[in-house]
């Protein structure tokens, strides 16, 4: 050991040490703290740079804490803001019966097809002569037809062109959505929920019966739709129970702490499927399912974590769905340390990423818990 003063301190060195000290010039010592300071400067700027650029580029879904004077919309927009999901209304069943035979004539070919398809078809996508663009996923028990919004078709995607049937033409043939598309509450919901754009992008028409195969490969596994904003309304044209397809969602992970960024990472690495034990993880709640009668109206965020369910054999559930995207990343106010500096080992943990790099993925089908809840008033 050898005492050393330096600096007026003084220190006690080991040999080693005193060697090291000794090939240490005040310059280096002088280089080494600039460039941490540079360091530290660009980590500075790039963080408050990229928030102000992620902030700029957000739509935030307020809370509506006090910001509106009707007691029953803002029980309705605080039930959707905490939840992420709410019921709007109950179409009355008249209206209803309208709409679902409606549905049943304009889905009628498609569902032919289904019914008369060889099991290899598998997943088919058509567009009939008058331009609709009809799906049927025989694995998955499940018809539909996705007709876009004649007035922002860019935003539908690339496959709809100046042919495609529209919305606007199906008001032509079937004039009940038209009036569904007026319903006073609906247009209430879709301002708050959507950020004032009430006109959704695409007006779907679906059917679901039991399918064997649609807890493999279906929206049956725990997702979220997209990056962008989502908000989906659904409307329950036959009662809906345990039994037919109730929707199912986990309440609130809407708000999920380092959403959206989150989000986007996970499209990135094309996951888009949560195992029970991921959701554990990430510390939102289990699914609950919402039953409905005939005419029910839903409010939803795709944005937060949801499922569908299967049916049993022999049960039907047919819906109409609005779609609405908003164009940029999205979160709530209620969402704090989205861009928390421990992203990285959370992910590592939640993903089981290991050291190497390799992603481990397992989905155990079996584990997904089928929680009987009730929607609450
Ligand atoms: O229709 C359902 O039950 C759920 C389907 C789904 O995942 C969705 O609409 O995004
Ligand atoms: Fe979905």
């Amino acid at each position: 050991m050898e005492i050393v003063k330096f600096l007026g301190l003084t220190f006690s060195l080991s040999p080693a040490e005193r060697e090291i000290l000794r090939n240490l010039s005040f310059r280096a010592i002088f280089r080494a703290i600039n460039n941490r300071r540079k360091m530290f400067a660009a980590i500075v700027s790039w963080r408050l740079g990229g928030r102000k650029e992620y902030l700029r580029a957000t739509t935030v879904l307020k809370n509506p804490i006090n910001r509106h004077d009707n007691p029953a919309l803002a029980s309705m927009f605080k039930t959707y803001y905490e939840d992420g999901i709410t019921a709007i209304d109950r179409i009355d069943p008249q209206q209803t019966t309208l709409l679902l035979n409606s549905v049943k004539e304009v889905l009628g070919d498609a569902i032919h097809a289904f019914d008369s398809a060889k099991q290899e078809d598998r997943w088919v996508t058509c567009v009939d002569d008058r331009g609709r663009h009809w799906t049927y996923y025989t694995l998955g028990g499940q018809v539909y037809i996705d007709i876009p919004n004649g007035d922002n078709l860019s935003l539908c995607g690339a496959e709809y062109d100046a042919q495609t049937y529209t919305i606007q033409r199906l008001f032509e043939d079937h004039p009940h959505f038209q009036k569904l598309l007026q319903h006073p509450l609906l247009l209430e919901f879709c301002k708050y929920a959507n950020c004032c754009d009430i006109t959704p992008n695409i007006l779907r028409v679906d059917r679901r019966i039991h399918a064997s195969a649609a807890n493999v490969i279906s929206d049956a596994f725990p997702h979220v739709d997209d990056t962008r904003g989502m908000v989906k309304i659904y409307l329950y044209l036959n009662d809906v129970d345990e039994t037919n397809a109730p929707f199912a969602i986990s309440k609130g992970s809407h708000h999920w702490g380092w959403y959206p960024k989150l989000l986007e990472l996970l499209m990135v690495l094309k996951i888009k499927m949560y195992t029970p034990d991921m959701i554990r993880r990430c510390g939102i709640n289990p699914f609950e399912f919402y039953f409905g009668k005939a005419g029910t109206l839903l409010g939803i965020s795709t944005n937060a974590v949801h499922r569908s369910t299967n049916l049993e054999e022999g049960k039907e559930r047919w819906t109409v769905q609005l779609i609405y995207y908003l164009k940029d990343t999205w979160r709530t106010e209620k969402i704090r340390n989205f861009q928390d500096m421990s992203l990285v080992s959370r992910l590592r943990e939640t993903f089981a990423l290991p050291a190497s790099g390799v992603l481990v993925r397992t989905i155990n089908t079996d584990a997904y818990p089928e929680v009987d809840t009730r929607p609450k008033k």
